[in-house]
């Protein structure tokens, strides 16, 4: 398998509904540009690419799928996964949060259009993620219910019970004493919880197997786990023209990190237990999992 290859159709393929999605929305202009500013301008675009492999993996296990939803449906949440995720960063870009001049190697949205346009990209983003899955649903009843029930955890791993609770969490204990479970609480929702989430999500859409969910379910958290450190880690060890974004933030803002509470090999080291433990999940589903496995190993090298 070509891994970057196979990582790159995905890409290409979200890239396509997103284009889509957006084209013929009518809204504020301006607004729409700050809007497509953002979403058009790279990323790794993961937590779409996996929730697609989790959905194509569910899809290789179920032997008696009569119906299946209908592509633009399967598209519409991928891309419905990074408008989320691109609101998020829009703003914890924002003065009030972490103030960053710079995400994926250009200025940030409210360097370019000020902060209080910047608010409103977030929200439309936000709202059009809602809006863009809900145009979508399925109207046969047992795909439906699957659909919603993908939507459902979304909305949650989003929501006050994952990110936006994270990102609470990671402001006000910034600057106070390092605390393992304050650690543990930022990490796990403001990233793991949007990660599992996009793969619970395309697992449900492929297939009805709590098996196959609770595997991508444990995958997910500790690959969730292991992405945070590794951007922990790269905050003092990454290259900025490779990330796109300053560094040296987190010890300036005084966060609760990996590095600072552990040590940089201490992380790197746990990063690796987590990345294992992932792939373990999904060793049982052999070369069908081979994209995912792969995607886990690289987490660990990964330079932005
Ligand atoms: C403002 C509600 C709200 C939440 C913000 C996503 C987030 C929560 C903050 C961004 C800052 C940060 C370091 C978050 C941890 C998650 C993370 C590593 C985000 C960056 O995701 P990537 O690396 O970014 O997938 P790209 O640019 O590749 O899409």
């Amino acid at each position: 398998m070509d891994f970057n290859a196979v990582y790159q159709t995905k890409v290409d393929y979200l890239q396509s509904g997103l284009t889509t999605l957006i084209k013929n929305r009518s809204g504020h202009p301006t607004l729409l540009k700050a809007i497509e500013y953002s979403l058009h301008s790279g990323g790794k675009r993961l937590r779409p690419v996996l929730f697609l492999s989790a959905y194509e993996l569910a899809c290789q296990n179920n032997t008696n799928n009569n119906i299946r939803i209908r592509d633009n449906a399967v598209l519409a949440m991928a891309c419905a996964l990074e408008m989320i995720h691109t609101y998020s960063l829009i703003h914890d870009d924002l003065p009030a949060m972490d103030n960053d001049d710079y995400r994926r190697g250009i200025p940030t949205n409210h360097k370019v259009f000020g902060e209080a346009m910047a608010i409103l990209a977030g929200d439309g983003l936000l709202n059009l993620a809602y809006e863009v899955m809900l145009e979508h649903i399925p109207k046969e009843s047992e795909l439906l219910f699957r659909y919603v029930k993908a939507l459902l955890i979304i909305a949650r791993s989003a929501g006050i019970s994952g990110m936006i609770s994270g990102q609470s969490a990671d402001i006000e204990n910034q600057g106070k004493p390092l605390c393992e479970d304050t650690l543990h609480y930022i990490h796990t929702h403001k990233t793991e919880a949007l990660i599992t989430a996009s793969l619970q999500a395309g697992a449900l859409l492929g297939h009805d197997s709590p098996e196959l969910f609770n595997a991508v379910t444990g995958y997910g958290k500790a690959l969730g786990l292991a992405f945070q450190i590794t951007d922990d880690i790269l905050d003092i060890t990454g290259d900025i023209a490779q990330l796109g974004k300053n560094t040296g933030k987190d010890e300036k803002l005084g966060k609760q990190t990996y590095p600072a509470r552990y040590g940089l090999e201490r992380s790197k080291n746990l990063a690796r237990k987590y990345i294992y433990q992932a792939v373990s999940y999904i060793d049982v589903f052999g070369v069908k999992a081979e994209f995912l496995k792969v995607l886990a190993l690289n987490i660990l090298n990964r330079k932005h």
